[in-house]
């Protein structure tokens, strides 16, 4: 194993020509990537084994989830191995730039959004802190597809990102696991014992490909990111149908097997493409639990599965992988031959939940007849589940007819996933105070009432390392040079920076890093786009799927509110602004792609009016993902947190945002109000309904949004504008944007917000022109980021639910 530059070098240069046999000066970018990581690998594999003896003793959890946005690894092994600086030098002195290598890794898109950003960054926290902690996926041939915008339309592209293989993943057929689809059940009594045997089925094959998983600074822990793959059991070619010449069928099984993990559903507020869908949400968590049942044994010993949620936490992340608890029982008691009772406590005790929505369309329901043909013994489960539950609340709850209603598993045909999912696990946890709340008093109130004990909040954190340390290396220098480098292991370390938030200096040199950072994401932009922005300007910066509920339009209209008033008054604009927006619409979600539409029709508006083009700007970035966010982050000046109070469980870009130095504009709404609590008052800017007033009002139809519109004038001049041909020969395209604040009463408030929102938009812009007191604000932001921190969730975690040890860092060690 290379320890220094000198034997960097020689062990690289070997690695080069083992993998194509060539030299390093023949070799591609692409062949120099791949011999790096291999190398990396090799590394990783080093430790592991080395330290395999005192690893595998204690518990092991597993992160069940249909989402991982892992994000771009390389440069993050390297910071995270320590070993940037010499295998930078080592490169270069071979003539190699490692920026250049680092291009051509794939960022690869395995999830929609900030659930799947979670759970990447849930694994890194898992590693650093010792924890046995592996993540259960599925390897999507097809990502995320890929934004491009054409005609200020999202359009969607394919993204093939294993096209040219992922040198981080290692395929291991030997641990393969049969999955049974359809079929039927016949139950067999046997000396008095029923058996259930599943006949007829059809059979997939699921190969792991892992993925390895190491944190900051402990190589001694590398866990893995298990990706599931479908594939046919017994070869791609039916050759009978073959030497019939019918050469499409001969390969149809293949297609049909393989589409289960063929892409990634776009979409991460509607179950889409109904029987494909579950059948990969069936795939993973049969694969997953088999492969650890498997592997259980093999570190337990053959026998019985006694002890299995003693060594064993599975947690499901939403409600995707909630079969996990009726395979789990299918498992204890069809293969393990264990009683109802026995299987269901060791199944309650092993599976935790975690919830991340109040939206009613993301909430999964199946229906019966669907889960009847494709998991027939899964279904008989699931009713056992709620014939038995059901006796028991009867129990408990006789007169309260309400609570009897309102916890059924089944309803109007169809099997609500999160009441299984409350039902037949320990612990059930929102992501964010205000988000928990809801859920016991609101969403899952009588639930609430049945499993008290079994409701509690874990508010979400980031990866500090990724998002702070290895994305703005200048500003992780500056603190470094403040604080020491303990604030990498331990994030509360942060707070030592407030003593220098009166300290001129540091604050000029804080401003500085911004800056810089805001040159380094305009030169992207420029390379990238082709657009010019000026980092002069103050950035301010919405990047996130593009929702209703996350309020984009309210945004533009803000800035189209500013357009016109300069239109009127061209003194009202004071100072220059960059407005930055990015974020994916799913495909089939009109609005959403019509809120982009409108974003660049606004840029082009604004772009060709000389009274207004060198004091405003609005960008679209395309395509935006973890890698774009890195480089967004650092730059932003303003983070726009402004959805509709009650309505985003957490967030978690508002806490990337803020670990950079960003001043939050938002509502008090997911973890902004956390947000709040931890800067103070005085350096976030609030506006907006609270949540208790959004629920009060939706509970009484809504307000009236024509009253807004009749008093005034100003939020009438924008709403006309969206229907009255002002954003040239687009007047029937915003039409449907004008309907849902008008016609459908603007179910999230933004005409109802408008003012406050403007208020704090002003309050910020002339904050902006007081250097002093911005920067100020912006390293209290910073100093105050600690508690969000993934590392500080994963404690939580470990500590409530999971029950679980994990190391501790020793300071300045
Ligand atoms: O918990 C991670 C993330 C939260 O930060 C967001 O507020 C929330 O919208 C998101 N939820 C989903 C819902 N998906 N489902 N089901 O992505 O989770």
């Amino acid at each position: 194993m290379f320890t220094d530059k000198e034997s960097f070098k020689q062990a690289y240069l070997s690695k080069v020509i083992e993998g194509d046999g060539t030299t390093v000066d023949e070799a591609t970018q692409w062949d120099k990537f791949v011999a790096l990581v291999a190398l990396l690998k090799e590394k990783m594999s080093h430790h592991r084994s080395t330290n395999k003896k005192s690893m595998s003793q204690g518990k092991q959890v597993y992160y069940f989830s249909m989402e991982f946005l892992i994000g771009k690894l390389l440069h993050n092994y390297l910071v995270n191995f320590k070993l940037e600086e010499f295998i930078r030098e080592g490169l270069l002195e071979l003539n190699i730039n490692l920026d250049d290598l680092l291009e051509q890794e794939v960022d690869p898109g395995l999830g929609n959004g900030g659930l799947g950003r979670l759970a990447a960054c849930f694994l890194d926290s898992m590693a650093f802190l010792g924890i046995e902690g592996h993540g259960n996926g599925i390897r999507y041939k097809y990502g995320l597809f890929e934004q491009k915008i054409m005609g200020g339309n999202q359009v969607e592209v394919a993204d093939n990102w294993l096209k040219n293989g992922y040198p981080w993943e290692m395929r291991k057929p030997d641990k393969a696991v049969v999955i049974k689809f359809k079929g039927t059940v016949r139950t067999e009594l046997n000396e008095g014992k029923i058996s259930f045997l599943h006949e007829n089925y059809e059979s997939v094959l699921a190969v792991p490909y892992d993925v390895p998983i190491m944190s900051y600074d402990n190589p001694l822990y590398i866990n893995n990111l298990r990706l599931w793959s479908a594939e046919t059991i017994c070869g791609d070619l039916d050759l009978a149908c073959f030497n019939r010449g019918e050469y499409k069928q001969s390969i149809s099984n293949k297609s049909e097997v393989e589409s289960i993990s063929y892409i990634l559903y776009p979409d991460d507020s509607s179950p889409a493409g109904r029987e494909l869908r579950l059948k990969q949400e069936y795939f993973f968590v049969a694969a997953g639990l088999g492969s650890i049942v498997r592997s259980y044994k093999k570190r337990n010993g053959s026998g019985s599965l006694h002890n299995f949620s003693r060594r064993v936490s599975v947690h499901i992340n939403d409600t995707h992988p909630v079969l996990c608890i009726p395979e789990l029982m299918r498992i204890l008691m069809d293969e393990e031959e264990m009683g109802w009772d026995e299987a269901w406590n060791i199944t309650v005790n092993t599976v935790s939940f975690t919830n991340h929505t109040i939206m009613p369309e993301a909430m999964e329901k199946w229906s019966i007849d669907l889960i009847k043909s494709l998991l027939p013994r899964i279904l008989q489960i699931i009713e056992e589940i709620d014939r038995r539950f059901k006796e028991d609340l009867i129990a408990r709850f006789m007169d309260e007819d309400e609570v009897i209603r309102n916890t059924q598993i089944f309803k109007d045909g169809y099997i609500w996933m999160a009441h299984l999912a409350i039902i037949g696990s320990s612990s059930v946890n929102g992501v964010a105070q205000l988000h928990t709340k809801i859920l016991k008093n609101e969403v899952f109130k009588d639930y609430y009432r049945v499993f008290g004990y079994k409701f509690n909040n874990k508010t979400n954190g980031v990866n500090h390392r990724r998002f702070l340390l290895a994305a703005n290396p200048k500003l992780s220098h500056l603190i470094t040079e403040a604080i020491g480098p303990y604030w990498k292991e331990e994030a509360g370390e942060l707070k030592k920076l407030l003593v220098y938030k009166d300290d001129h200096s540091f604050l000029e040199q804080l401003a500085y890093v911004k800056y810089e950072n805001k040159c380094r994401f305009a030169e992207v932009v420029k390379h990238k786009q082709g657009l010019l922005i000026d980092p002069q300007s103050i950035f301010d910066v919405q990047v996130k799927r593009i929702h209703a509920y996350k309020r984009q339009l309210l945004n533009v209209l803000k800035i189209m509110h500013l357009y016109n008033e300069a239109m009127n008054d061209p003194e009202s604009l004071t100072g220059s602004h960059t407005f930055i927006f990015g974020g994916k619409a799913a495909p089939n979600y009109h609005y959403a792609k019509i809120v982009i539409k409108l974003i660049h029709a606004l840029s082009q508006k604004i772009e060709h009016d000389p009274r207004v083009n060198q004091k405003l700007k609005v960008v679209f970035i395309e395509n935006f993902n973890v890698s774009q966010g890195e480089l967004i982050y650092p730059a932003a000046d303003i983070s726009e947190q402004i959805s509709s109070a009650s309505k985003e469980a957490s967030g978690t870009g508002n806490m990337k945002f803020m670990m950079n130095g960003a001043l939050t504009l938002g509502t008090l709404d997911g973890a902004n109000v956390e947000i709040k609590e931890a800067v103070g008052e005085d350096n976030i800017f609030i506006f907006g309904l609270t949540a208790e007033k959004v629920l009060d009002y939706t509970r009484n139809g809504g307000y009236k949004s024509w009253d807004e519109y009749h008093v005034n004038s100003d939020i009438r001049t924008c709403v006309d504008q969206l229907n009255c041909g002002f954003f040239d020969n687009m007047g029937e395209e915003f039409r449907v944007l004008f309907d849902s604040l008008m016609i459908y009463n603007d179910e999230f408030f933004i005409l109802k917000d408008f003012h406050s929102y403007l208020e704090m938009h002003d309050k910020l812009q002339t904050l902006y022109r007081n250097k002093k007191e911005w920067n100020r604000i912006s390293l209290v932001n910073i100093a105050t980021s600690g508690r969000f921190s993934s590392d500080r969730t994963i404690r939580e975690y470990a500590d409530w639910i999971w029950k679980i040890r994990y190391r501790t860092v020793n300071k300045g060690i």
